[in-house]
């Protein structure tokens, strides 16, 4: 279902055509494709592709940030169906690392906890260190979620790391995002209670069996 509508899909958000995209998307809903789906094949994919064309200059800066703020709009839509799941008194909070933007995959890494049943605390992009560690306080939650998108903020993830566990050496904290496609996983290893996951499908897995 997502293939065929792909193309067009593509073509208005790079238009900032936002009335079809959100048309698309709400008839996606309809038709019952499920979150992970949309999130994976239309969401993710496209904004990858985004980032292809950005990347050799075939648009423009503008233009990338018009698709991710339409892409940030358009998670939105699923919300009605993310907050129905029965909550199972789990929690995990996500946000990304200090100095890192990008927002989009935490975003959907929070939503995959609520469909779960879990409630999941999104703090966004460029969380002070200090500010997440309050908010551990005062939330207590069962995982922390920390997301890397350059390469270049491993050293920002591994202080974040650090400063929790000496506070709370026993949360479990779950590390993703592109930033490891470049490496910085066995640095990982130093650290108990922390894990890299690949994906939202690789996180679904961990969380149903957890
Ligand atoms: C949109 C975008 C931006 C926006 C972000 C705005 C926003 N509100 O998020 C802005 C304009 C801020 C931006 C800035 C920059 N960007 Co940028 N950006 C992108 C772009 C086009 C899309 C990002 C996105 O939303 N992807 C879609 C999401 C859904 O995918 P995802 O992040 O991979 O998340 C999935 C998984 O990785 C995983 N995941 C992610 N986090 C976590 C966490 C956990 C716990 C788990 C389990 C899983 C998980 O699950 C998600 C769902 O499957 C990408 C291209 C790309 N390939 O993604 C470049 C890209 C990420 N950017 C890049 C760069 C270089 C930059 C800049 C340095 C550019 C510059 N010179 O200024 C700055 C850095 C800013 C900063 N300090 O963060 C490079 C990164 C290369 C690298 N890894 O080092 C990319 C890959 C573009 C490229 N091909 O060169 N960017």
């Amino acid at each position: 279902m997502i293939k065929e509508q792909y193309d067009d899909y593509f073509s208005a958000l790079i238009a900032g055509d936002r009335a079809k995209c959100t048309s698309i998307v709400k008839g996606l809903i309809e038709e019952e494709v499920s979150v992970q789906d949309l999130y994976l094949q239309l969401f993710q994919a496209s904004m990858y592709e985004v980032g292809k064309l950005w990347e050799n200059n075939k648009i423009s800066v503008a233009v990338e940030h018009m698709a991710t703020a339409i892409t940030e709009g358009l998670l939105n839509l699923v919300y009605p169906i993310i907050f129905s799941a029965e909550h199972i008194g789990k929690s995990a909070i996500i946000t990304c690392v200090p100095k890192e933007y990008h927002q989009i995959g935490a975003k959907m890494v929070a939503d995959i906890f609520e469909l779960n049943g879990w409630d999941g605390y999104f703090l966004g992009a460029n969380t002070p260190t200090e500010e997440l560690l309050r908010m551990v306080e005062d939330k207590q939650p069962d995982l922390l979620g920390l997301s890397m998108s350059l390469y270049f903020s491993l050293g920002a993830l591994e202080k974040t790391i650090q400063m929790v566990q000496s506070t709370y050496p026993q949360l479990d904290i779950l590390v993703g995002g592109q930033g490891f496609l470049w490496g910085g996983r066995d640095v990982l290893t130093k650290y108990p209670q922390v894990n890299y996951v690949d994906s939202i499908t690789g996180l679904e897995k961990l969380i149903q069996t957890a």
